[in-house]
């Protein structure tokens, strides 16, 4: 694939996808499609059904009778971890295809997808070791007459809604760990990305997974996205997205009062002290705003910088960012490919000239690119920014830095801690003093030290603050799909209450 000019990747016409429910694809029949884009060439690449409500009440009927019948969850975790194995085999024999489609849809440069589909490989391993190691705790300390076992069960129903930014990943981070819970699942994922989700049904069927344990009904988040969040018959639901939507969900959960994990939005500090290596620190700030386009729960956008080397690191970002290789998705030289949706692109467009009206710097960027199709943003710095301005305190989800400096130590954990969210947060510093207690005082589910964006299956991710509600990937990602159960067991002759 290398080797062949982008255009030779565009599909002549669009794929046709069916939509997967109790094993099998079903068709669109009568109901309309969403023709999905690339939004690297504008050319239609992918038509996915729009489902009815009546189709994911099926598919939430084929996973509670997958569920309830023992199918998947009673069956021994040796099982289990077999059928993620097999599927991590077959991922990385269709990994080409699945980065192809995932590069379509998304608008993501294809050398980064592949690295996406090949870490979802880790993930899948992983998670097949998880499934065994999974186990709950005894209690013998409660005298000699009763003994306590506290069980791990799966939850049951999982719905899951992911977003457009990861559609392979993020759907990889949670799946197979719910699966290895022993959970049966019903995906939505973003209507502009659902290629990747319908494509993983197939792997999964492949390696094994018992018909109605996997099931993926596409549509748009108001009608089947809403659906499920409202479901009474759906047990725990994982939702990725914005916070807005988040909201909604934990509101929509009250009907019976469904397990809610949410991953939603961030407004990320990099910490960059005066004695870090600046040379690191500003090829890793770079790429914490840069990678993705800036589209990612996690994307570095507060540059909080020690003021005695705040205007030398600008220039130091700026000469990286210049470096940067913006363009054509399928180029595998591409490092930055195209704004997803033309929505966000104007999101984008539109914080970038709320910077300018409320007086920020612009350093550089803050202009598209014009590739002669698609949206494409150049990297973007913004000085001189104030705590009170959107750029400060909004999360953009695009190439957009706002650079804000600091005098002390406790200046730049006030300033780190100065937002509503608390996804991730970076400090560089050759101090370990100072990295530590950073690190340890800024609300943050993860944290970066002389490194970002960085991590592996085996660290759990997440949010504090309204970044969200509970942890996925470790162990813990699989302790999140079970419930706890104690068990008390009484031994000898019971003391009569009644004698
Ligand atoms: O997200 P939505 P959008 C942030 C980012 C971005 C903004 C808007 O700031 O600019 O959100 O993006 C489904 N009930 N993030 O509009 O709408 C929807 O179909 C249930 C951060 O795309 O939250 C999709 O599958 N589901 C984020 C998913 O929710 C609903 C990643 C996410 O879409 C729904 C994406 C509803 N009422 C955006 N409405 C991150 N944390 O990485 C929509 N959906």
């Amino acid at each position: 694939m290398d080797h062949q000019p982008a255009h030779f990747l565009l599909p002549s016409d669009p794929r046709t996808f069916g939509f997967f429910v109790d094993g099998k694809i079903v068709e669109a029949g009568a109901r309309p499609y969403f023709e999905r884009h690339s939004p690297g060439h504008g050319v239609a690449v992918t038509r996915i059904p729009k489902c009815t409500k009546e189709d994911l009440d099926l598919a939430v009927a084929a996973a509670r009778r997958a569920f309830e019948d023992g199918r998947w969850s009673r069956i021994p975790s040796v099982e289990r971890a077999s059928v993620l194995l097999r599927a991590a085999q077959i991922i990385r024999r269709r990994a080409e295809e699945i980065a192809l489609w995932e590069t379509l849809e998304n608008g993501k440069p294809i050398s980064q997808a592949r690295a996406e589909i090949d870490g979802c490989v880790g993930i899948f391993e992983y998670a097949a070791g998880a499934a065994r190691a999974l186990h709950g705790d005894a209690f013998n300390n409660l005298g000699d007459r009763l003994f306590g076992l506290v069980t791990r069960e799966p939850i049951g129903v999982v719905g899951l809604i992911t977003p457009w930014n990861f559609p392979f990943l993020i759907l990889c981070e949670r799946v197979p760990f719910i699966l290895a819970a022993g959970c049966t699942i019903v995906a939505k994922p973003s209507e502009v990305t659902s290629a990747t989700t319908l494509i993983l049904a197939e792997v999964l069927a492949e390696a094994g997974l018992p018909a109605g344990c996997y099931n993926v009904v596409t549509g748009s988040g108001s009608t089947i996205g809403q659906a499920m969040t409202e479901h009474m018959d759906v047990d725990m639901l994982s939702f990725t997205g914005s916070t807005s939507v988040g909201r909604r969900c934990v509101q929509a959960a009250t009907g019976n009062f469904k397990k809610l994990g949410l991953e939603l939005g961030g407004k990320n500090p990099q910490i960059v002290f005066a004695d870090a290596d600046l040379e690191d620190a500003a090829d890793g700030v770079a790429f914490g705003i840069g990678f993705n386009t800036g589209q990612c729960c996690v994307s570095g956008s507060r540059l909080i910088v020690e003021r005695s080397v705040a205007r030398a690191f600008e220039e130091m970002v700026t000469a990286k960012f210049a470096k940067v290789k913006v363009g054509d998705p399928l180029d595998p030289a591409t490092q930055v490919g195209a704004i997803t949706t033309a929505a966000q692109n104007e999101t984008i467009m539109t914080y970038i000239a709320k910077g300018r009206a409320e007086g920020a710097r612009l350093v550089c960027g803050g202009e598209q690119l014009d590739f002669g199709h698609g949206h494409y943003i150049a990297p973007t710095l913004f000085g001189d920014v104030s705590a009170d301005m959107a750029i400060a305190r909004d999360e953009i989800f695009g190439p957009v830095l706002s650079v804000m400096p600091f005098d002390t130590i406790e200046e730049a954990i006030a300033i780190a801690n100065d937002t509503v969210y608390g996804l991730a947060a970076s400090v560089w510093s050759k101090n370990i003093d100072k990295a530590l207690t950073v690190a340890r005082r800024v609300r943050a589910g993860r944290f970066w030290i002389n490194t970002t964006l960085a991590g592996g299956p085996e660290l759990p991710l997440g949010g504090f603050k309204q970044s969200g509600w509970g942890r996925e990937a470790g162990i813990y990602g699989v302790e999140e799909y079970t419930q706890i159960k104690s068990v008390h067991i009484e031994l000898g002759k019971r003391e009569p209450w009644v004698s």
